[in-house]
């Protein structure tokens, strides 16, 4: 029995179990003053004073006191542009009781200061800041006073800064120095550590924040404060044994010796340490092996399992006293990243093996949820990664353009299985690499680590976004004879310095220094590949949209891909309340400012136009809201026939590239209400693709598509279970609501995580056995079924573009809504085959169960999920039903 139990020996279960009793332990000896909530905000030449929130930024308070108008409002950003031209002052007063004074020492912390600043405290500097990414801390005990206190956080403008930067990095250039015109951006982003997408993106506007962007506060403490706990478990196979890596993050005032226990209760798991905290020295770490005969339970990605996590406690104890106390959740769980030689293809594999099993990777990328960080409500974030799972996802790439996500983002992501491919925030840029540059990097990575690393739905640590491709590719025209000054850079920053960090602070996961990337062989390469597109190793990123995206054989045939995606434009609700009639035409200004990326508006409408016939109508807003239509129906078919063609190469090796495991289209969301390659609307909305996401990411999948002359289908399974299936396909006339003919396949063993033909005819057999049937006159659905009924989705292939096909005729769909214990079901009677059809409810938030689909019955049924309180009445008078034929 330790000392420490023998005195404290009722407080000390209890205090394990009951936060209250923590808390009242550590206040004791540590004491807290939260500095969030109300300061004043002044610009440099003060003509400008006003309330400001922290948590917060310049933006929002100038916005919340009326000094601006919604930034999102039509052309504001441009409009906006002044402000992150300016420095801003943040000042607060505040009084502190003699109990903090009296400790040992208080620290002042901000959690996130964006992002150069100076901060002052009754009118002495307590430090400087530099990079949004880390937290800081400074010492501030001998500066405080009785009665009224001074803080005053003086924030440089990022722009200018970022301009100063450059100008002193006179050496040779680092760029690219400016985005393109069209994004109507602000340049030299890479020098300064901030959000590399708020000065602009092909998907975002510039709005360069400034502000304290996380919470602020005093901490005081005599002897030692704990900073963070983290716990990172690690499976020795060879023994069969877990053992758990437990880091305490303190800093002490002097030196301080303890006893540490660390326990799992759940697991049996405990053992005892002797501690030495030293000043100047934050990490501890500690390693508890879990003795158990009881099962330890794994953490699985959705689809695969459960999600069970333990609680790890530690307690700290001297002189038969409690100082310190700590708990961390604990989840166990075993990630691989698979590279190695595959029989019958050059290169090596690139997969995922969690808990010893390969998983496909179905999902995303992730973006910022909003230019302005302190909008983005916790209930908005779940709303987002809830739409992530629930359209059968379970892997998200949080972008190296953007922010590492607040903790809830993270904490979400374990309860809901979502992995996470983590970048470090550096996209699409070279970088400088002057000591105080990586420095304060070196910081940031060792805090985002440590904050991260105790979350099983992190899989991966990634270096950077397309930088690599970006040096191999040659995107800036650096001259050969100084390619090796940025190669060298290179090195210098990912593999140097941020590897080596990720490599110290957390063993537990892979790291991949680039994406896209060939993994070990850009290694091999010198850490710069001659082509990191290449099929054969690690991930790709694949756009194209001139190609024809209904054509398998334009998409390379990748191991991993990690990005591709296609333009659509949001609803015309989610235009609305930031634009106005003159606004709503397709050639408008307001549509080709909100448009970022070089002619994306004729991209879309070209792709749309291999395929579809363009809206035509008279109707100027019905033109426009069509046109809004046609991009998101191509925008879903595009990414779906592309999915598609990923998942069912997940077997198959063929010419020697194939065994893809991984498809993350870009991009999940959207910052602002703008055409963008998202699934999800600014909002939350669904857009078509969203819906299709739901079907071409389901566990088990027909996929369907046409090689030389015939039409195969191929069985997809996720599922850990092999699987007896047909496939049954359905011929129809477009003219006609029923079946013109049905074909069936003989059963086939599906095996667990494969892909199987299960199903091949000469598409002109299977015409010529179904009556007046030709390509243009008909379509084909297929299903999987087995003993007990349909698995998976229905599908469909059309055998023409539906421009060509003949006798599609308009479907008149009537639609009627009605309340019962579902919720809101929407009836739809239609008088023809119609296909693509759209149910939208306006600005009535919420999501239908299914919709962009096709009709082939006279009947189907939707049920709408409403994110508010609604009625039959508001939903039939907001109700729009549209499918292909109604807008030409
Ligand atoms: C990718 C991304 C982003 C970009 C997207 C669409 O390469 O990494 O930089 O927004 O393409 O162009």
């Amino acid at each position: 029995m330790t000392p420490g139990r023998s005195v404290c020996i009722i407080c000390v279960p209890l205090c394990l179990f009951t936060a209250v009793l923590c808390e009242f332990f550590s206040l004791k000896q540590q004491q807290s003053q939260t500095l969030s909530g109300k300061w004043t905000l002044s610009n440099a030449n003060g003509s400008l004073s006003l309330p400001a929130e922290v948590p917060g930024c310049v933006h929002s308070a100038l916005q919340r006191q009326g000094h601006i108008q919604d930034p999102y409002y039509r052309f504001n950003d441009l409009s906006y542009r002044w402000i992150a031209f300016d420095n801003w002052m943040y000042t607060t007063t505040f009084t502190v009781s003699t109990q903090l004074m009296s400790k040992q020492k208080v620290l002042l912390i901000f959690d996130g200061v964006d992002t150069v600043a100076s901060i002052h405290l009754n009118g002495i500097i307590v430090g400087k800041t530099d990079n949004m990414f880390r937290r800081y801390d400074f010492p501030v005990r001998d500066l405080l006073r009785d009665g009224e206190n001074f803080l005053n956080v003086s924030l440089l403008s990022p722009v200018l800064y970022a301009s100063e930067r450059r100008e002193a990095h006179s050496a040779y250039r680092v760029p690219p120095e400016c985005p393109p015109d069209v994004q109507k951006g602000e340049c030299h982003v890479n020098f300064i550590r901030k959000e590399q997408s708020s000065f602009s993106w092909d998907w975002g506007p510039a709005f360069p924040t400034m502000g304290l962007w996380k919470t602020a506060r005093l901490e005081a403490f005599d002897v030692l404060r704990l900073i963070h706990v983290s716990s990172v478990p690690l499976y020795n196979s060879s023994v069969s044994q877990w053992r758990v890596q437990v880091e305490l993050l303190v800093d002490a005032v002097r030196e301080t010796k303890g006893q540490l226990t660390l326990s799992v209760p759940d697991l049996d798991s405990e053992q005892t340490f002797q501690t030495q905290f030293l000043p100047g020295q934050n990490k501890n770490s500690f390693t508890l092996h879990i003795n158990t005969s009881r099962d330890v339970k794994l953490w699985w990605p959705s689809g695969h399992g459960d999600r069970p996590s333990y609680r790890l406690a530690a307690s700290v104890f001297q002189d038969n006293l409690l100082i310190l106390t700590a708990e961390s959740k604990l989840s166990f769980r075993t990630v691989e990243l698979v590279q190695e030689p595959i029989v019958g293809s050059p290169g090596l594999s690139f997969y995922f093996r969690v808990n010893g099993k390969p998983i496909f990777l179905k999902g995303s990328n992730w973006i910022p949820a909003h230019s302005f960080q302190d909008r983005v409500s916790p209930a908005a974030l779940r709303n987002l990664l809830q739409s992530a799972v629930d359209a059968n996802m379970n892997a998200l790439r949080v972008w190296g353009g953007g922010v590492y996500e607040q903790d809830l983002f993270y904490s979400i992501c374990d309860e809901m299985g979502i992995m996470v491919w983590q970048d470090f925030m550096f996209a699409c840029a070279m970088y400088p690499t002057e000591e105080d540059f990586i420095q304060t990097v070196r910081e940031e990575v060792i805090q985002q680590v440590q904050r991260l690393k105790s979350h099983p739905s992190v899989i991966l640590w990634s270096g950077n976004n397309e930088n690599e491709a970006a040096l191999a590719t040659d995107w800036f025209n650096i001259p050969a004879s100084q390619r090796p000054v940025y190669l060298k850079d290179y090195v210098t920053l990912y593999v140097n310095n941020i590897r080596a960090i990720v490599q110290e602070e957390d063993p537990s996961r892979p790291f991949l220094v680039s994406s896209p990337t060939n993994g070990a062989e850009s290694e091999q390469e010198g850490w710069v590949a001659a082509n990191p597109y290449d099929p054969l190793y690690g991930d790709t990123h694949f756009y194209s949209y001139i190609l024809d995206c209904w054509d398998w054989r334009t998409f390379p045939r990748t191991r991993f891909a990690s990005e591709y995606g296609f333009q659509s434009w949001p609803s015309f609700s989610t235009l609305q309340p930031v634009s106005i009639a003159e606004d709503w035409s397709y050639n408008s200004s307001f549509a080709s400012h909100r448009q970022h990326h070089e002619n994306g508006n004729q991209q879309m409408l070209l792709q749309a136009a291999l395929h579809f016939d363009l809206p035509n109508s008279t109707n100027p807003v019905k033109r426009f809201t069509d046109t809004l239509y046609i991009t998101q129906v191509m925008q879903a078919q595009c990414v779906k026939s592309q999915t598609e063609f990923y998942r069912r190469s997940r077997s198959e090796i063929v010419e020697g590239k194939g065994h893809t495991m991984g498809a993350l289209y870009w991009q999940l969301n959207d910052i602002w209400q703008a055409p963008s390659w998202s699934s999800i609307e600014f909002g939350g909305k669904w857009k078509m693709l969203h819906y299709f996401a739901q079907n071409f990411f389901a566990d088990v999948l027909p996929v369907g598509f046409e090689d030389d002359g015939a039409f195969f289908i191929y069985a997809i399974s996720d599922l850990s279970d092999d699987l007896t299936l047909r496939a049954v396909v359905n011929v129809f006339s477009w003219a006609h609501l029923d079946p013109a003919c049905t074909l069936t396949s003989d059963p086939l063993q599906v095996p667990r995580g494969s892909a199987t033909p299960i199903f091949k005819q000469s598409v002109s057999a299977m015409l010529a056995g179904c009556d007046h049937c030709t390509r243009l006159t008909c379509l084909l659905t297929f299903h999987l079924e087995d003993g007990s009924g349909q698995r998976g989705p229905t599908n469909h292939h059309f055998l023409s573009s539906p421009k060509d096909a003949q006798g599609l005729q308009r479907p008149d769909i009537m639609a009627k809504v009605q309340e019962d214990g579902a919720g809101y079901t929407i009836t739809l009677h239609s008088a023809a085959v119609a296909a693509f059809v759209w149910l939208d409810v306006g600005d009535v938030p919420g999501r239908f169960s299914s919709n962009g689909f096709l009709m082939v019955s006279r009947n189907t049924t939707a049920v709408f999920d409403a994110w508010r309180p609604t009625s039959v009445t508001e939903l039939s008078r907001s109700l729009t039903v549209t499918s292909l034929r109604d807008i030409y």
